[in-house]
């Protein structure tokens, strides 16, 4: 297998009440590990088979087909389930924290915008927090695009696909974008991704 499943960075059940077991089991047990496993297929016998994903997901942009697709999923949500910690939320510090006092004036503020990002995003995609030439963005992507198309650096993000918080939420997306700001934030996370 050229890819594999990278292990989640806590257990399945860490983020409960929040974020449920089930939901997790279902989110990267069978979605995540389903696009690790068709990248595989995709790219058997393919000079892919020996390409690091983000070469795969940056000469596979242009297209945007199943190659792209899976490529950038697998990547995506190995970065938002970094973004995410049992007991997270709380604020940054450091660096970071001058940062979005800096481009958003406080830290309310670009949780705002990040909600709005996602909760605006129509259909499936991600809401992202970016450096783009230093400075720091809130943007939203369909699909699977992500910031490293753009020429970007992404900093944090939040998965809005309808399986990303139906079965804990239902069709509450502002609720589920809610508790993951306030409750889940990997902010250490979010913050080494400046450097
Ligand atoms: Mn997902």
């Amino acid at each position: 297998m050229a890819f594999e499943l990278p292990k989640l960075p806590y257990a399945q059940e860490a983020l409960e009440p929040h974020i449920s077991a089930k939901t997790l089991s279902f989110h990267y047990g069978k979605h995540h590990a389903a696009y690790v496993a068709k990248l595989n297929e995709l790219v058997a016998g393919k000079p892919g088979e020996k390409q690091k994903l983000e070469e795969i997901i940056l000469s596979s942009a242009k297209e945007k087909g199943p190659l792209f697709n899976n490529a950038a999923q697998v990547w995506n949500h190995t970065f938002f389930w970094n973004c995410l910690a049992p007991n997270g939320g709380g604020a940054p510090s450091g660096v970071l924290a001058d940062k979005i006092k800096a481009g958003f004036g406080s830290l309310d503020k670009l949780k705002e915008e990040l909600k709005a990002a996602a909760v605006g995003q129509f259909g499936s995609g991600w809401a992202w927090l970016v450096l783009d030439r230093g400075q720091l963005k809130v943007t939203k992507t369909p699909n699977a695009e992500n910031p490293m198309i753009l020429d970007q650096t992404a900093l944090f993000t939040i998965d809005v696909w309808e399986h990303a918080y139906y079965l804990d939420f239902q069709n509450r997306r502002p609720d589920f974008v809610q508790t993951v700001l306030d409750k889940l934030v990997n902010w250490e996370f979010v913050g080494r991704n400046l450097r």
